[in-house]
């Protein structure tokens, strides 16, 4: 009976360890592809509470990469989507202030797309994917 106790236990270890393991190679496991920032990508700028670049490219059907310069010490990001309805978002960037990120946009469809800045709504501009 012991015996049968001990095997049990360590089972339950074995799978206890068993289910830990996906969550340890999420966290270990290969990171998210990034996208080179090439000198055809995309620059966002925002000061005095607007968009100072209202028009942008990018290529069609491939990821890209997406600079967003924030110089207000107000939060902003930018937000793209299929058209100033707004109903359709196809990629939502990081909130923040004073400071640059680059945006990893994934792969759009040649068209013209709407952005805007999430927490200033009337900060707009257009993205032209081609
Ligand atoms: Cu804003």
């Amino acid at each position: 009976m012991k015996r049968l106790i001990a095997t049990l236990a360590l089972a339950t270890v074995a799978l206890a360890a068993a289910a830990c393991a996906p969550a340890n190679a999420e966290t270990n496991g290969t990171p998210a592809p990034t996208v080179a920032v090439d000198a055809n990508s995309p620059v966002v700028v925002a000061q005095g509470i607007q968009f100072q670049t209202k028009d942008v490219k990018a290529p069609a059907g491939k990821a890209f990469a997406m600079t967003f310069r924030n110089q207000d010490t107000a939060p902003h990001n930018v937000s793209i989507f299929t058209d100033s309805s707004t109903s359709k978002r196809v990629f939502e960037g990081e909130i923040f202030s004073q400071g640059e990120r680059v945006y990893q946009v994934p792969a759009l469809t040649a068209g013209t797309y709407f952005f805007r800045c999430d927490v200033h709504p009337d900060m707009t501009g257009t993205l032209t994917v081609e």
